[in-house]
Parts: C-alpha cells; sequence; structure tokens
C-alpha cells in the first residue's frame, strides 16, 4: 500500500489510568513519530484529559497533539473504519463497526493489543491470530514485553536524550517540576501506588531513617492513604507533613508528559499497574513495583517473572534486598527500607545498565508498525 495507512485506536478504561495511559502515549507515538493519522475512540475523556489537560472532557470529537479524538459512547456509529484497527487490552469492538470492517473491500489489519508481562509464555502468543467466529475477519494479538521475541515496550525515540539532559540539569528539572530542590543529604521519593497495607510501616521507617525522605505524592489514593495514616486532616495539593525525618509533599494529578519528569527527578520510584512501571524503567533510577492486584492472586506469578529478568545479572546481597522489599510491598507486609537503601547505588547503576539493555530492542510502535507493514 503506497498511501499511509490510517489508524483506529479504541479505548475502553476499566478502572485508574492504565487502559489510557498506554493508549494515549501510543496513539500520539504513531501519529509524531511514524506520521499516520490516528482516530482515538475513548468512553472516558474525563480520565484521557486528566493525563492531556489540553483535552476537554465534555467535547465529543477534538483534535489534540494531532490525534482525532472521539468519545465512544452508545451513540457511537461507525461511518468509515481504518485500514488499521487496533483494540486495546479486549475492549470489544462495537458489532456495527466490525460489520463495517467485514465490508471492505481489503481487509483490515485488525489488532488487540495486550497487557504487558514478563512470563515466559508471551513469547509464545505473540502475535498469534484467530478468526471471527462469523465475519471474514482476523484478529491478531500483540504482547508487549521484555524481548526480541515479543512486542517490546513503549519508548519514544527521544527519550533517553531528553532524560539525560534533564538528569544532568537537576536544578532545572526540579524547577519543571514545579517544587525546591532536595536538601544536601535528602532522598527525594516518588509515590504512586493501590491501597496498601505495608503503607503504614513503611511511613514509619521513612519517619525514623537515618538518612532524611523526602517524599512526593500526586493527588490520589496514595495521598489519602497518607492523610489517613499521619491522621492530621487530609492533605491536599501543595500541602506539606513531617513526621520525623520524613517530609510528605503533596503535588497535583500533574500531567503525563510532567510525570516522566518526576520519575527523572527522584532518587527512587513507587510506581504501579503498567505504564508507570515501565516509565520507572526508562528513569534509570531505582524503583519499587506494586502490581496491579488480581482476585486469582495472578499478579504474584508476573511480579517474580519480572524479578526474575531484572535481578538475571544484579549481585546477590541486591537481588535479596530488592526482591524481599517488593515482595513485602506487594503483600502488604513491612518492608526492610535500610535493606534496601544500603543497596542504593548498586541498585541505582543497575537500573541504568537495566533500562539500556531494553532500549536495544525495537520499541513497541516500531515493532507495531513492522507488523502491520507486512500484514496489510
Ligand atoms: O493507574 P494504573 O493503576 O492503571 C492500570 C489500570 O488499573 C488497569 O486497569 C490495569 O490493568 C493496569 O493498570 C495494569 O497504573 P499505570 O498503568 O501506571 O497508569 C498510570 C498512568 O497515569 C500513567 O500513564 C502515568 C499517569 N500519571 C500521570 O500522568 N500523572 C500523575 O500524577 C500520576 C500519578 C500518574
Amino acid at each position: 500500500m503506497s498511501v499511509k495507512p490510517r489508524w483506529d485506536i479504541f479505548c475502553r478504561v476499566v478502572d485508574n489510568f492504565g487502559d489510557i495511559g498506554v493508549t494515549w502515549r501510543l496513539a500520539r507515538q504513531l501519529a509524531k513519530e511514524h506520521g499516520f493519522s490516528v482516530r482515538l475512540r475513548c468512553d472516558d475523556l474525563a480520565t484521557l484529559a486528566q493525563l492531556a489537560p489540553s483535552v476537554v472532557p465534555d467535547l465529543p470529537a477534538q483534535s489534540v497533539d494531532a490525534i482525532d479524538i472521539c468519545l465512544w459512547d452508545d451513540s457511537f456509529t461507525a461511518i468509515d473504519c481504518a485500514d488499521v484497527v487496533l483494540e486495546t487490552f479486549a475492549c470489544e469492538l462495537p458489532p456495527d463497526y466490525l460489520q463495517a470492517m467485514a465490508k471492505r473491500a481489503r481487509q483490515p489489519v485488525w489488532i488487540n493489543l495486550e497487557y504487558l508481562s514478563a512470563e515466559n509464555w508471551v513469547a509464545d502468543f505473540h502475535c498469534g491470530a484467530s478468526p471471527h467466529p462469523r465475519l471474514p475477519l482476523l484478529k491478531h494479538f500483540f504482547f508487549p514485553g521484555f524481548t526480541a521475541a515479543t512486542g517490546g515496550l513503549l519508548r519514544e525515540a527521544d527519550l533517553f536524550a531528553q532524560r539525560d539532559h534533564s538528569q544532568n540539569d537537576p536544578l532545572e528539572l526540579w524547577a519543571a517540576i514545579g517544587i525546591a530542590p532536595p536538601a544536601k543529604d535528602d532522598i527525594s521519593v516518588a509515590l504512586f501506588c493501590y491501597p496498601n497495607a505495608a503503607l503504614p510501616a513503611l511511613i514509619d521507617a521513612w519517619a525514623n531513617s537515618a538518612q532524611p525522605v523526602r517524599c512526593l505524592v500526586p493527588q490520589g489514593h496514595s495521598l489519602q492513604q497518607i492523610s489517613a495514616i499521619l491522621d492530621s486532616g487530609e492533605i491536599r495539593a501543595g500541602d506539606s507533613r513531617q513526621r520525623g525525618n520524613l517530609g510528605i509533599h503533596a503535588l497535583p494529578f500533574v500531567p503525563q508528559a510532567r510525570f516522566d519528569h518526576l520519575l527523572w527527578a527522584c532518587d527512587i520510584n513507587f510506581v504501579r499497574g503498567e505504564d508507570s512501571f515501565v516509565r520507572a524503567q526508562w528513569a534509570a533510577r531505582p524503583f519499587v513495583w506494586h502490581i496491579y492486584p488480581q482476585d486469582d492472586e495472578a499478579h504474584r506469578v508476573k511480579l517474580s517473572a519480572f524479578l526474575d529478568r531484572y535481578s538475571a545479572d544484579l549481585d546477590t546481597a541486591a537481588t535479596r534486598a530488592c526482591r524481599s522489599f517488593w515482595e513485602n510491598w506487594n503483600h502488604g507486609t513491612a518492608p526492610d527500607w535500610s535493606a534496601f537503601l544500603q543497596q542504593r547505588k548498586v541498585l541505582e547503576a543497575h537500573a541504568r545498565r537495566w533500562a539500556n539493555q531494553l532500549a536495544m530492542q525495537a520499541d513497541l510502535a516500531e515493532n507495531l508498525v513492522g507488523f502491520v507493514e507486512t500484514h496489510l
């Protein structure tokens, strides 16, 4: 096909920010770096607007960052469909849109973007296909992942250059985030997690830590939980609280691009879900992952699979400190802050190595584009 294919991307916000966080990032990269015309159909523009403040939540059709954004609600009608149809996280396309796809002279490339996992089986299922039960359509399953046999990870072409530029000028970086730089010996920590039974113990550990901890918390669940733990009234964006050697600083929920800056600036990042988990890896700083908890406990296997990969060439003491901290954090039991902190320098060097090593593989958008080119 000589004309550039058009993309339709569908996203349903199941909960929180990850579904649209990943989708928005991908849509922007496909438009900006690969020059595609992209339409994004999303059922929750209010959540998207928190990540991308230029989006107007109650405007059903708008264009932002060269993406045509359309509210995907019950009134959605499929007028035409694009050459590439990407549904994210099995969000199920509307029946009349599927009909429109089936009526096209040339079948669109239909892809479901799956959730990220470091488990080995991902490579076996990546790019698998399944025919629609009734219509002449074939759906492909695209799995992000950590090896070249998977779809890779979302990473913009200029990300590392921007990160390095910012990390080389911390004063400017803190100014961009809008808060004062830390005092000389402070450890700056960003905190973004699900409600976590281990948080009271961690707050205590930070408060009693020999080295002062400056904890930056964007508005949301984590801040609410901290307000309850400190029992000193509701903490709002802009507020600070002090307990022992711990300073808590509440931030507003920052736009997605600014969230990267926060991760680049902090010494240790607590992240969760999928998108912030990947961004913490690109930040090349030690991090702690609160994985999205699943009812059937499947997240424990996923957590362990990632830790196995992440620590494969990390020394024994650092592996022990990191693994035990992450496991306690995820299982709601007191994590050992001082053991983790003792390994900080080793973990810092490792985080940079890990990011560089992952970045040797093609990124997710690049892999998707390659896949589409061979299937159009
Ligand atoms: O918000 P998450 O928990 O999202 C998800 C969903 O729960 C989803 O259903 C689940 O399947 C998935 O996790 C695994 O965590 P995540 O993925 O890290 O997404 C958060 C997004 O919010 C990410 O794009 C970063 C962004 N963000 C900001 O832009 N500003 C902020 O201030 C903060 C705290 C986050």
